[in-house]
């Protein structure tokens, strides 16, 4: 299916369309307890991204990445993958977290500062978040040629923004997978901004997916707020991958409907006109009428899902917030085996500055 959709002309895999009709001959054909399952994912991811949201702006959790307008992209790629492949995210990748089996207290205990919340419980294939952009673009294809060798019939996730593209990690990472034909799906998260800096600035390129034509490997652009069209474009990549055909890039087109992170203010770049088009797109409003039509969505499930949701999150924030705080020693850890004296005299400064608690 894949090939049928050219990067080059402009074409762009979609499955629902505004009405919630899917595309006779495209719609991957699920079963309805999969695609109530997809939906109850992307309502998590929202209501999870939201109560983050809340709790930084209440003092209890740092600087956040906002997912929302993510949730179809997230859910559909992960829930695509098998348990045997290994993800390489990005830091803004919650709804693709929780659909792997992430604990919601564990990432949001990362995000209240504590990195020991992105140690993956065992048996989640599921790399750190790379906060430095397109850092975890080679690791993955590192793991790609590792499984190879092994010959493992697994293939290698890594997800990154649309301003990933422009880092030398993109390039010289594509350029090894398509070399050594490793089995990775490298998603990129197209939302249109890298921080303030519009898509338009990014690249010259009409579409990310076409970078993959010069790699020597398929690209596919599909539409990012349709979870059945990033689903069925990435579960092909995926089985092509693990059958030794190759890597494939695959851009998720959608909008970033929050700030970059916390610390940010989108409204001083970006015109309200423009979100508010995007708000019309809403990957769970298009999913919600898809149901609909099936006899698989009414207010009461609505409801349900909404408080089973909720729920989730409540248990999730007082799980977090009951354990140990990040500490000073946190922050110096982990880059030296020996602290430099300059660290040393700047960890005794901070410590002499907090309150004996705090310590
Ligand atoms: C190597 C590197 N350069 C700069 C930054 C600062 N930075 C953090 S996020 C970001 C923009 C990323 O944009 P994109 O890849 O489109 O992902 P998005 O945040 O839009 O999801 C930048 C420049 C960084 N973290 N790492
Ligand atoms: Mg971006």
């Amino acid at each position: 299916m894949i090939e049928r959709f050219d990067p080059v002309k402009g074409q762009r895999l979609r499955v629902i369309d505004d009405e919630g009709r899917a595309a006779p001959g495209l719609d991957p054909g699920l079963p309805d307890d999969a695609l109530r399952t997809l939906y109850e994912r992307m309502a998590l991811t929202r209501a999870a991204d939201g109560k983050a949201l809340k709790l930084q702006r209440q003092g209890r959790m740092g600087t956040y990445a906002p997912s929302l307008g993510h949730e179809a992209a997230q859910v559909g790629l992960a829930s695509a993958m098998n348990r045997d492949d290994w993800f390489f995210p990005y830091f803004r990748d919650l709804g693709a977290f929780l659909t792997l089996g992430y604990p919601l207290a564990d990432y949001y205990h990362f995000w209240m500062g504590n990195e020991a919340g992105l140690r993956a419980p065992d048996g989640l294939n599921i790399f750190p978040v790379a906060i430095p952009v397109g850092s975890q673009i080679p690791h993955a294809v590192g793991a790609g040629i590792a499984a190879k060798l092994r010959k493992q019939a697994i293939a290698i996730v890594a997800t990154f923004g649309d301003g990933a593209t422009s880092e030398g990690d993109f390039h010289e990472g594509l350029n090894f997978a398509g070399v050594f034909r490793t089995p990775n799906v490298f998603v990129c998260l197209n939302n249109q901004f890298a921080i303030s800096v519009p898509r338009s600035r990014q690249t010259a390129a009409p579409t990310l997916a076409q970078k993959a034509l010069a790699y020597g490997f398929p690209g596919v652009q599909v539409d990012g707020n349709d979870v059945l069209a990033v689903f069925a474009a990435t579960r092909e990549a995926l089985a092509t991958a693990r059958g030794g055909g190759g890597p494939t890039l695959v851009e998720a087109f959608t909008y970033r409907m929050g700030d970059h992170t916390t610390s940010d203010d989108a409204s001083r770049y970006r015109a309200a006109d423009e979100v508010r088009e995007w708000e019309k797109r809403d990957p769970l409003v298009r999913f919600r009428l898809y149901l609909g039509r099936k006899g698989l969505w009414d207010e009461a499930y609505e409801e349900d899902v909404r408080a089973a949701a909720s729920d989730r999150v409540e248990k999730a924030v007082a799980e977090a917030e009951a354990r140990p705080a990040a500490s000073v020693e946190d922050i110096f850890a982990y880059t030296y085996a020996a602290m430099p004296p300059d660290l040393e005299a700047q960890r005794a400064a901070l410590k002499a500055s907090l309150p004996e608690d705090r310590r």
